[in-house]
């Protein structure tokens, strides 16, 4: 092999660990700061700072004190000023970038950071989602919303979500064949709806299921639950693309 391309490839090597991912955009999401880098080391807030939308397995290996499979590391007392206030039945508009995409599934959920579990059922499904096979990622990949739960739904939010950072409005996507795990964080109070209202008697808000594929969208639920979750987050993989 020749030296101009072995230069060649050792070029490509580096325009590759620096090339991106995706993340959330908006609303605001948990960024690093101070305290995540007391918790994660200040080498993963560093990568974060340098590309926002690497996935957690770059962070890897993390301190026990880190939870990287809670908003890749991020966490709420970096982001007191980032809280955004959230009332039952709310429509809630998101904005993603997507430079790389791997194909997965991806779901938008309220997300207990105490346990991280999610509340109720996901708020939005992708079986399919960042299909880097489409010669066009579909539009509903970078702009989607999310409708907060309604009556019982918005109670149970209501009771776990009561204080700021107990709960996040989280985007997850899993990108299968990469081996990579996206997480934004966006942290929230949340209202329900004054006793008596409408809103408070509504039947709950059926989750949404997006297909990533041809036109019709609408497609058979993937329904990441909780456990398929921490399947997906068992791999460790650090490939980078
Ligand atoms: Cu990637």
């Amino acid at each position: 092999m020749g030296k101009s391309l072995l230069l060649a490839f050792a070029a490509l090597a580096a325009a590759a660990t620096v090339s991106a991912h995706g993340n959330i955009t908006s609303p605001p999401a948990r960024l690093p700061g101070a305290a995540m880098a007391k918790a994660c080391g200040q080498t993963g807030v560093t990568a974060v700072l340098q590309d926002g939308t690497i996935p957690l397995e770059n962070l890897l290996p993390s301190p026990a004190s880190c939870q990287l499979f809670l908003c890749r590391g991020a966490v709420f007392a970096d982001n007191t000023a980032r809280v955004q206030t959230f009332t039952a039945g709310q429509v809630i508009p998101f904005t993603a970038i997507i430079p790389i995409p791997h194909e997965g599934p991806a779901n938008v959920s309220i997300v207990n950071t105490a346990t991280n579990t999610i509340i109720g059922t996901p708020l939005l499904v992708f079986d399919s989602y960042a299909d880097e096979s489409l010669p066009a990622l579909p539009a509903n990949n970078t702009a989607f919303s999310v409708t907060l739960p309604t009556g019982a739904g918005a109670a149970a939010v209501a009771a776990n979500c009561a204080v700021a950072g107990a709960c996040v409005l989280q985007w997850f996507w899993f990108g299968t064949a990469a081996k990579q795990t996206y997480e934004s964080c966006v942290d929230f109070t949340f209202q329900a709806a004054a006793a008596g209202s409408a809103a408070n008697t509504a039947a709950p808000v059926p989750a949404v299921v997006q297909s990533n594929g041809a036109a019709g969208g609408v497609v058979q639920g993937f329904g990441v639950t909780p456990a398929k979750r921490w399947v997906n987050r068992r791999f460790a993989g650090r490939e980078r693309h």
